[in-house]
């Protein structure tokens, strides 16, 4: 949380500032050299949201395919019920901080009204062909205070160029019409799919990366773009090491998952294929938990309208989560650490690793890369939650790292971790105790972390 403050330019006050806040508030670590690669400003305000929701909605959700193949009639598109709010509503309840649509899947059906193609909801009997799906969940996305993303399929199975250079104008100009016509967008998702019987069209993507760069400089590529890229599966399940970094560049990972078995557009299965609330907790864990984004998709039915059988155990699961996560065992505890940068603890100094502001941490000297940060509790307590957070502005530095406990004199490790990133999420047996310890092991640079929590997962069996 930044400190507001006001300062008055008069004459004889140069320098007087006013404050709105509490006055104990720490003001942000200054700045430590960084180390390695480190996160453009788009890709660090990408990774602070941590959980977005995925939309796929389109003329599949009528005919039940998960790939269309481009013949279909656009006639089929009638969500007579559609209600963007709805959607974001949902979305917001759930505690996601953006909604990426797909403008176009495979099938090439666009859900506006396109000037580059016919196979669009111009065509549908919706709105009488004056409907635009892609404005009406821009702006209630707006409203709802949400980010917008789109989802735009290279692979196009209706589209006649496709195959050809002259693809690269058509993809370009949908691309256009999609980031100039909807305001601000915050991800453009390039899908790598193709089908096996096809080859790709000679894909010129330096050309599109510089027209998203253009037109909507603050928005993050995904997947077959340089910013974010794929973590490698669909289950939302990120390995437990997790480098935001790849060889020389920050390339942090997104786990895009569905929230049913298997299928990313609606049909109606029957509760068995949606995933429960207890599974989507753990994707959670898995993917924010492992320092990537979740993008959690959730399919509106043929009405248009997100669905009950969906919405009920995303709802569970958010409670759950948010329930965890309402207080922080760790936060203000009385803290000390094995080295603090330049013996400057207003600074860095280890209180800062359990304070409430995300601009604040703990750093280290640069030539301690392993150091102990220990905190007393005051009084027994119990936590089964384990969070940590490096300052990645800097750069990801730690490669191992334990969490330890105090038995009778004792400390012995309750979990031991390699990479921690944006966020490390660890769920252990429970331990009751006064004192805890973050031993980093091995750090490339001097670790620099902005924050240690510690929870109770009261409703784990
Ligand atoms: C894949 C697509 O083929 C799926 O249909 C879905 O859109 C998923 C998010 O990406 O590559």
């Amino acid at each position: 949380m930044h400190e507001r403050c006001i300062s008055f330019a008069l004459p004889v006050l140069v320098g007087l500032v006013a404050c709105n806040e509490p006055v104990d508030t720490p003001r942000a670590s200054p700045p430590i050299p960084n180390f390695g690669p480190v996160p453009t400003p788009r890709q660090l305000a990408w990774q602070e949201l941590e959980q977005v929701m995925f939309v796929h909605f389109g003329v599949n959700t009528f005919t039940g395919k998960e790939w269309g193949d481009g013949t279909e009639d656009p006639k089929i598109f009638n969500p007579t019920r559609l209600d963007a709010r709805q959607w974001a509503r949902v979305a917001r309840e759930a505690g996601f901080a953006g909604i990426v649509l797909t403008a176009k899947h495979h099938d090439g059906f666009a859900l506006w009204p396109s000037r580059t193609t016919e196979h669009s909801v111009k065509n549908s009997p919706w709105k009488n062909g004056r409907g635009d799906v892609v404005k009406e969940v821009a702006e209630a996305c707006r409203e709802a205070g949400l980010k917008f993303g789109v989802y735009l399929s290279p692979w196009d199975r209706h589209e006649p160029t496709y195959g050809t250079e002259a693809y690269n104008d058509f993809y370009v100009n949908q691309l256009t019409e999609l980031l100039t016509g909807y305001g601000p967008i915050f991800e453009v998702w390039l899908d790598g799919a193709i089908g096996p019987d096809v080859k790709a069209s000679p894909y010129d993507t330096d050309r599109w990366y510089r027209v998203v760069r253009e037109l909507q400089p603050d928005a993050v590529m995904a997947i077959a773009g340089p910013d974010v890229r794929y973590v490698g599966n669909e289950n939302g399940e990120a390995g437990e090491t997790q480098w935001s970094v790849v060889g020389d560049r920050w390339y942090p990972s997104e786990c895009d998952v569905p929230n049913r078995f298997f299928t990313w557009f609606w049909s109606d299965p029957g509760e068995i294929l949606i995933k429960r609330a207890d599974q989507l907790l753990e994707i959670y864990f898995q993917s924010v938990g492992r320092n990537c984004g979740l993008l959690l998709n959730v399919p509106p039915n043929s009405d248009g309208l997100m669905s009950e059988q969906d919405l009920v155990p995303l709802r569970v699961f958010a409670a759950s989560r948010d329930r965890i996560f309402a207080r922080n065992l760790a936060q203000g505890a009385a803290s000390s650490a094995s080295n603090v940068r330049a013996g400057d603890e207003a600074s860095y100094g280890a209180a800062l690793a359990v304070d409430r502001h995300d601009e604040t941490f703990w750093a280290t000297d640069d030539d301690v890369v392993s150091a102990t940060l220990e905190l007393d509790l005051g009084s027994p307590v119990f936590f089964d939650v384990i969070e940590i957070e490096e300052a990645i502005a800097y750069g990801q530095r730690v490669e191992a790292y334990r969490v330890e406990v105090e038995t009778n004199g004792v400390f012995n490790a309750v979990h031991a971790g390699t990479t921690i990133g944006h966020k490390r999420l660890a769920r252990i047996e429970g331990a009751t105790t006064r004192r805890v310890r973050l031993v980093i092991e091995v750090s490339r640079a001097a670790p620099a972390i902005r924050r240690l929590g510690l929870y109770d997962d009261k409703e784990r069996p």
